[in-house]
């Protein structure tokens, strides 16, 4: 029977950042120009004031400090408040393949392996640039990767889907290895005029290379012990952006076509659903909490990681047991976990066991046990 292991890593981050103070500036000075464009209505009481963001706020209930952003000049225009990513050419190649091909080409050299021992090409993110031709076949091109690619959207979850989909595809023998690429450009969809969520999110890309074990050196890489998919549908993270727009254009423009959530429902009805699909994964391979050298987390914020790992350990985890990334990265949806894991992986030993989990819109949450060769 075919294996399939983990064998390389990938990170590509957006030079650019904005730190706390530099996005509520910005968003401070908007409200003051709403304010002062609608003075009148407010003082008529036909319009309620918009209220100022803080920086304070943000690091205490997220615990984010910065993101990493493709532009930061169109976020931190007031007048603006949408990064400035001009359309390319079809002749040029996307900035999600751009980013895609590095973060690939890292994973590649980590694993020792060239384009040509590769056969496929996911790419799993919560927001494609356009609809076809898919993302992923871009970057199969631009890689020089002779094979099949397609793209794929689970959300915050498109990364763990998506290492599912590689894993199936290694070991029904379609493929002799997968590229799980997650370029996530959440800057995007991001309403950077709404003071509950303008902090929530970043951009990075991450890429997993998925191999079959007989083609990695021995002890290299991390096997896949097994990998559990949840859904379960919610209305509470919504984005009704989508090709039917168009025919009502009632609808273009709203704020509903950009990120919203229910952030506070969201996070009590998503960490004990987590908590409990990785309690009953771990006990359907016969392993306990204790047995968990690390989680690599979902990276939405520090308190629920906080909760989710103590309702799993039964005690508070340490930084080191459940290491963090938001401060610098904000939410990078689907990226998230996956960034975690590649900062955090080079120090587990021989048999080292840890836990891969995202959770987001849906709700999806995908959870992949992974042992140390
Ligand atoms: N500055 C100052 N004060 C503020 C601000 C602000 N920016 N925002 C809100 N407040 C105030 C509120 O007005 C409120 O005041 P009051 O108590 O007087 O009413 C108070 O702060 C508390 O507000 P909240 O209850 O909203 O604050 P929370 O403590 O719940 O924190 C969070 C808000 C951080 C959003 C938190 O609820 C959270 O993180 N929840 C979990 C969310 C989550 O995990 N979501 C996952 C979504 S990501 C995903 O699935 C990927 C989707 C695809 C990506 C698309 C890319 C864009």
């Amino acid at each position: 029977m075919i294996k399939a292991v983990i064998s390389g890593t990938g990170l590509y981050t957006p030079p650019a950042s904005i730190d706390n103070d530099e996005l509520v500036e910005a968003f401070n000075q908007y409200v003051e120009l709403f304010n002062s464009e609608h003075a009148e209505e407010i003082a008529r009481g036909d319009l309620e004031p918009l209220q100022p963001s803080s920086s304070a706020f943000i690091e205490k209930a997220s615990g984010i400090k910065r993101r990493h952003v493709v532009d930061r000049e169109g976020i931190l225009d007031p007048k603006r408040m949408v990064p400035s990513i001009p359309e390319r050419s079809n002749d040029e190649p996307s900035v999600q393949c751009e980013m895609a091909v590095a973060a690939c080409k890292e994973a590649l050299e980590q694993a020792g392996k060239t384009a040509g021992d590769v056969d496929a090409v996911i790419v799993a993110c919560s927001n494609l640039q356009r609809a076809y031709p898919a993302v992923a076949i871009e970057v199969q091109q631009a890689l020089g990767i002779d094979g099949f690619a397609y793209d794929m959207n689970v959300a915050c979850s498109s990364a763990t889907f998506g290492l599912q989909a590689a894993v199936n595809s290694v070991e029904n023998g379609s493929a002799r290895a997968v590229l799980v690429v997650s370029p996530e450009i959440c800057s995007g969809h991001l309403n950077f005029r709404d003071r509950d969520s303008h902090f929530i999110f970043g951009d990075a890309c991450t890429a997993i290379l998925v191999e079959r074990e007989e083609d990695t050196a021995e002890g290299a890489g991390f096997e896949i012990l097994g990998t559990r998919l949840k859904t379960q549908f919610s209305n509470n993270i919504r984005n009704n952006f989508g090709f039917l727009n168009r025919a009502d254009e009632s609808g273009i423009g709203q704020p509903d076509k950009l990120f919203i959530q229910q952030g506070r429902k969201v996070f009590k009805e998503v960490s004990p659903l987590v908590a409990e699909t990785i309690q009953k994964q771990l006990a359907s391979l016969s392993l306990s909490p204790d047995d968990l050298r690390r989680m690599w987390l979902h990276q939405a914020n520090l308190n629920m990681n906080q909760l989710i790992a103590r309702r799993v350990l039964g005690r508070d985890a340490t930084t080191d047991e459940a290491p963090v990334i938001l401060d610098e990265y904000a939410n990078t949806s689907s990226a998230g976990s996956i960034i975690a894991f590649h900062k955090f992986k080079a120090d587990l030993e021989h048999g080292d066991i840890g836990v891969i989990c995202s959770f987001g819109a849906g709700y999806s949450i995908g959870s992949v046990v992974i042992r140390r060769r």
